[in-house]
């Protein structure tokens, strides 16, 4: 229906036709279209009517646990709630059809690209539905003894039934590490493709924006699929302007 953005898809489709190596840099804008809210939409957005840092920092958990305990568990029931769309749909078909050829990197904490079937996601801002020690286990004078963290009983506030520490949800704050292994292939995964695709993010949160300009470095074509402007249109070889869940199966075919 968009003639701009089938012409933009045509231009595209030879690159990654050609291309052995493919990797995908997803945001929350791919599950958009499965009911997820983003972060940043300004009226829809997860973020709208707070502030990033009472939500998304260990300052804010430590500030209000409950609080932000809550918000998680009505995320996770919100994500339990849907299912994988079309776009993530497309990119586990293309995997299947052409395995090793797509490295799929994420900033999704839903776990809906592997609900779709995608192998070897590289989830870089961690799990919505794991549980981590906040400060580790009370008890355990080595790591062996600590009481397992599933002992936390969700609650007021969420501690350990046994040892009494605070449990918190299994994602990367600001001002927290990326897990290191799967940071590193990501970067490997960026370094080694012909193309990468960033596709539903802002762009505007780092290590994980970075990636787009290290495969462009590498001489990879970037493509980025949004239906809005992003902090890395610069780095783009083609902006293909509409919604992942239309855009990926056509791309992808
Ligand atoms: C559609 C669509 C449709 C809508 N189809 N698209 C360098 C420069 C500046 C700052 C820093 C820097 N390096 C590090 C920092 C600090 C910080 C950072 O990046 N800050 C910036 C925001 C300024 N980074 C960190 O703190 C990171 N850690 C770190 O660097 O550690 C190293 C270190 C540690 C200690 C000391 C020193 C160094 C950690 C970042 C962790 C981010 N965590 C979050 C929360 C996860 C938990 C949770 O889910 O609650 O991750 S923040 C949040 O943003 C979440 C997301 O994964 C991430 C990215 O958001 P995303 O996915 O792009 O969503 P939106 O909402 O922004 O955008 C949605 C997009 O979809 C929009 O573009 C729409 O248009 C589009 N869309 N519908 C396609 N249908």
């Amino acid at each position: 229906a968009d003639p701009a953005l089938a012409a933009a898809i045509d231009q595209v489709r030879p690159w990654l036709q050609s291309a052995g190596r493919i990797a995908m840099l997803t945001g929350a804008g791919v599950s958009a279209e499965s009911g997820v809210p983003t972060f940043r939409d300004a009226q829809t957005g997860l973020w709208a009517h707070d502030r990033p840092e009472d939500l998304a920092t260990e300052e804010g958990y430590r500030a209000n646990p409950q609080r932000v305990w809550d918000w998680y568990q009505m995320r996770r029931e919100m994500v339990r709630a849907v299912r994988p769309n079309a776009g993530h749909i497309a990119v586990a078909e293309f995997q299947a059809r052409h395995p090793e050829r797509l490295t799929v990197i994420t900033q999704n904490v839903d776990g809906l690209h592997e609900a779709a079937g995608s192998p070897g996601v590289l989830a870089l801002h961690g799990n919505l539905f794991a549980d981590a020690w906040l400060d580790g286990c009370a008890l355990a004078r080595r790591p062996a003894d600590a009481c397992p963290v599933s002992w936390a009983e969700p609650g007021h506030p969420p501690r350990c039934a046994q040892c009494g520490s605070l449990v918190r949800p299994a994602v990367v704050w600001f001002g927290e590490g990326l897990p290191v292994d799967t940071l590193a292939a990501a970067q490997a995964a960026a370094h080694a493709c012909e193309v990468m695709l960033v596709v539903g993010t802002s762009g505007q949160v780092w290590p994980a924006a970075g990636l787009a300009g290290s495969a462009r470095r590498a001489g990879a074509k970037v493509i980025v699929v949004n239906p809005e402007a992003t902090a890395l249109d610069d780095e783009a070889d083609a902006l293909l302007r509409g919604p992942s869940a239309t855009v990926l199966p056509r791309l992808l075919d």
